[in-house]
């Protein structure tokens, strides 16, 4: 991101000309006319074949929204072999475009200003009328059609089945400040999934709605309005047709990689993207699964943040805790009521007058809130605080001092913008200046010298401001409003006016989307240098490719059912953003919560990825031993996710290293069940966990779906169903359980439950080994110290482990390949027992013989093995084993009759 170009100056006036043009208008919603469009003037294909230039011409001009940009360019690439790229751009202007130095792509041999890869001049290059051009590549399952005709379009299709995945509509609008462009789509065979951050009643999206992307504090409770986050991407999953003859599930993603304010229309027909600015940079991924195309859509937004070990456990917060002994007590309320706690927070109630990196003396005073974290710690538990982007204007504080030095805020109409927020009046850093992420990589080290707090929580960075300034410019008053808060209000309204300007001359009209996304990166950077460690950031703003620095939580629901519910379509959102690491306040934020509505919440939150119960000041208390029948579910539910985490894990390791969420849509594992393509009341963990909440009042049941397959209870092992086909089954739910079943075909590597993520890995590792209708069954587990700052990383112990499973000979067979075994024999971690799920053998043996590696096991050993019948199925246990994970085995059980 360097300084202004000329053209980009142009361009800066030319908005403020507009303003003339447009500033007292009433401003219509109407659409261009029919047939507005562009056409093709010529085209230039590269000799490798992989990507085109074409030049594109103004057809008609239209009045509203501003005067037409007349002369664009389309560039068509195949990046990958998966990933195929359609930028279209004003052929004589820069525009603004996300910089390289946030989101990494492509060089710039596609920018407008260098000459196409053959080095010729584009005009000049095609003589004749352009025709239709067809773009492939060889091992890619993408084509790109560009039609010449008058206007122009262009397809993106499926080259194995014909299925054509986006089809323009000949009307794609350019403007300066308002961009459009439409495709269409299968209705009723295209499911689509994403466009947030939103809350939605289910998870698929529904026909007719518009999805609006502008960053704004506007709480979670809301149900259809642009919140926190923007995340223009989608995937869309087909089900097959007459002439479509694959199965159903084949899944692609579509990301318009573009950070200003805009509203996607999804009519079920069709889909249309208004836009307010910047280009239309489109990114088409091949897919065929759910799962690649998260690997194909992370691999061009960054890989997900490996998130520490210790942040799988579960986290307490509130805001409104009064004072250190307030949250000694909690601390102390957890210990007895033997619920795990690993992680306890604070809100903006530590900090002096909500000054950032301060300590109230009164009632959060810095010896004993040092002392405080020092006992955390030593229980082996951990401390996170809140900070919030607005900097306190006050001469006397030391960060705000420093900012000044480093002039590092953001400034309007010549001056730093002064915006209110907790403290008051605040200045706000802005981290599009390298010397902001400085500056505040400073302070959290400054104040960790203070506080040795071992994360950080990143709140109202939308940013959010208690008030609205009045318009400078056209700016602040653009011609299309975008449905901002579901009434288009104005996109100034409780933000950073638009007319704001960054370092680099940029302005927040462009980059405000953003904003979470920069101050998340400097807050990750700048606790990865304070600590040395893997960072943990929390926050509330994110933007396309977050998932590189942080975790997210779904900010401010409300304690009430519907929300419970909506939560399992929230994180489901945050994992297709390529944010795995997410939660919802458990037992509710806003409002008064109750004991049913808690013990529920625990039930479904404790298998969220991320585990936080959190509430509102001015509500009732909700920590999770303030009622006994929470306590259970608490003890029963978190019981099982602290045995889980070497899972969890073992996930957050897929998520880092192939974008895999971690909490997923039954689809992705059961793409060709289109039955699974409605549920936002169930979810997977990884590949194989199933869980099924209760999200009703007074319900003691629950109507669950199960795929294909066998399906046994994860809590005692019991069998539910096994079907040839999905069904519905209804499930006992009584008040302090939770239906967690896992599918055969998975080995779970688990361990103890215990008080501390620190005390669960010391205990010993168990193979819950699952079998699948054809008697196998794989998985894998990843480890590793749990806060090294890179994964599976050159320098670093870790350890990778493939598991698999099958009866051969009626034997049972479970087989480790170790594809690193450095940590796990430094730590001489071992595997004591080996539950095999799933057997159907045909007598009830009478013994059973077990051998490692070929040698039989001999009775005197501590070994033992036990068979017995639980339905239908046979379980056998495995017990007293030694087997260090980081060494090959090979263990058969032999049964004899
Ligand atoms: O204006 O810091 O979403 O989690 O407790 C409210 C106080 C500011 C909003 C966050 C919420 C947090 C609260 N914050």
């Amino acid at each position: 991101m360097g300084a202004l170009s000329t053209d980009n100056l142009l361009l800066f006036f030319f908005h403020f000309f507009v303003s003339f043009c447009f500033y007292s208008s009433s401003h219509s919603q109407q659409e261009p006319a029919v047939g507005y469009g562009y056409k093709v003037q010529s085209i230039n294909v590269n000799p490798s074949g992989k990507s085109l230039i074409a030049k594109l011409q103004l057809i008609q001009k239209s009045s509203i929204y501003g005067p037409d940009v007349q002369n664009l360019y389309l560039f068509a690439s195949f990046e990958t072999k998966d990933r195929l790229r359609v930028r279209i751009t004003d052929s004589d202007h820069q525009r603004w475009e996300i910089p390289q130095s946030i989101i990494p792509r492509e060089p710039d041999h596609l920018s407008h200003r260098a000459m196409p890869e053959d080095n010729q001049d584009p005009l000049k290059a095609y003589q004749s009328q352009p025709e239709s051009h067809v773009l492939s590549l060889e091992g890619s399952d993408l084509l790109f059609t560009l039609h010449a005709t008058t206007p122009f379009t262009f397809t993106i299709t499926r080259r194995s089945t014909g299925d054509i995945l986006f089809d323009t509509l000949p009307k794609i609008v350019f403007k300066d400040r308002y961009l459009e462009i439409s495709s269409s789509l299968p209705a009723g065979r295209s499911s689509l999934y994403g466009l947030g951050e939103h809350t939605k009643k289910t998870f698929r999206l529904v026909p007719n709605d518009t999805l609006t992307m502008w960053n704004s504090d506007i709480a979670a409770a809301n149900t259809d309005v642009n919140l926190y986050g923007s995340h223009p991407f989608y995937i869309d999953v087909r089900s097959s047709s007459s002439n479509i003859t694959n199965p159903p599930g084949v899944t692609h993603g579509v990301l318009l990689l573009n950070s200003n304010g805009m509203d996607v229309i999804c009519g079920g027909s069709y889909i249309t993207y208004k836009v307010i600015g910047g280009i239309l940079d489109l990114y088409f991924f091949a897919g065929p699964l759910p799962l690649s195309v998260m690997d194909q859509y992370t691999e061009l937004t960054g890989r997900p943040a490996p998130m520490p070990y210790w942040s799988f456990g579960f986290h307490q917060c509130r805001y409104g805790y009064k004072n250190v002994s307030d949250l000694e007590g909690v601390v102390a309320g957890y210990a007895k009521a033997k619920i795990p706690l690993e992680v306890m927070w604070t809100d903006i109630d530590y900090m002096d007058g909500y000054k950032d990196f301060t300590l109230d003396p009164i009632n959060f005073p810095a010896d004993k809130m040092k002392a405080f974290v020092e006992q955390l710690h030593q229980n082996g538990q951990k401390y996170v605080v809140i900070l919030d982007p607005g900097i306190s204007v006050n001469d006397t504080y030391d960060t705000f001092r420093r900012g000044m030095k480093d002039g590092i805020f953001l400034k309007r109409n010549g001056s730093y913008y002064l915006g209110k927020v907790w403290p008051g009046p605040v200045h706000f850093p802005d981290f599009l200046n390298p010397a902001a992420a400085e500056f505040w990589a400073r302070e959290i080290d400054i104040f960790r010298e203070i506080l040795p707090v071992d994360g950080l929580w990143i709140d109202m960075n939308e940013i959010s401001n208690f008030i609205t300034s009045p318009p400078l410019n056209s700016l602040d008053d653009p011609p299309y409003k975008i449905n901002n808060d579901g009434v288009r209000r104005p996109i100034n309204n409780l933000t950073v006016p638009a007319s704001a300007l960054h370092y680099g001359n940029l302005s927040e009209y462009d980059v405000h989307n953003l904003y979470g996304f920069l101050e998340a990166r400097a807050t990750h950077d700048g606790l990865m240098k304070s600590t040395g460690k893997r960072p943990f950031v929390l926050s509330r703003s994110t933007f396309v490719g977050s998932g590189k620095y942080t975790a997210h939580w779904t900010g401010d629901n409300a304690a009430k059912w519907e929300d419970l519910g909506y939560s399992i379509s929230s994180i489901l959102n945050s994992g297709l953003f390529g944010v795995p690491m997410v939660g919802a306040d458990i037992c509710g934020f806003g409002g008064d919560t109750t004991e049913e509505l808690c013990g529920r919440w625990i039930q479904l939150g404790a298998f969220y990825p991320f585990a936080r119960d959190h509430s509102a000041i001015g509500t009732n208390r909700r920590e999770l031993y303030l009622w006994d029948s929470v306590a259970r579910s608490a003890r029963k539910a978190l019981g099982l996710r602290y045995r889980l985490l070497p899972y969890f894990y073992t996930l957050m390791y897929e998520a880092h290293v192939r974008g895999a969420p971690i909490a997923r849509p039954l689809f992705f594992s059961f793409p060709e069940d289109v039955k699974t393509y409605d549920i936002s009341t169930q979810f997977l963990i990884g590949n194989g966990v199933m869980v099924s909440p209760v999200l009703n009042k007074g319900a003691v049941s629950v109507d669950a779906y199960f795929p294909k397959g066998k399906w046994f209870n994860l809590f005692n092992h019991s069998q539910m169903v096994s079907s040839d086909f999905g069904k519905y089954v209804t499930l006992d739910a009584p008040e302090d359980a939770i239906n967690v079943h896992v599918r055969g075909g998975n080995i779970l590597v688990m361990q103890e439950e215990a008080m501390t993520v620190q005390l669960a890995r010391q205990s010993g590792f168990q193979l819950l080994v699952v079998l699948d209708e054809d008697d196998n069954a794989t998985g894998e587990v990843y480890l590793d110290d749990g806060e090294v700052v890179e994964m599976a990383s050159k320098e670093s112990q870790w350890s990778l482990v493939r598991f698999s499973s099958a009866i051969e000979d009626k034997d049972v067979k479970v087989r480790s390949e170790v594809v690193n075994g450095t940590y796990a024999l430094n730590q001489k971690l071992l595997i004591e027992k080996v539950v095999v799920l799933g057997l159907e053998l045909k007598e009830t043996p009478k013994m059973a013989t077990i051998f490692l590696n070929g040698m039989q096991v001999c009775g005197n050993s501590e070994v033992s093995a036990r068979y017995q019948k639980n339905g239908r199925f046979g379980v056998a246990e495995i017990e007293g084993l030694s087997q260090l994970i980081g060494e090959e085995f090979e263990l058969k059980l032999k049964f004899t009759n």
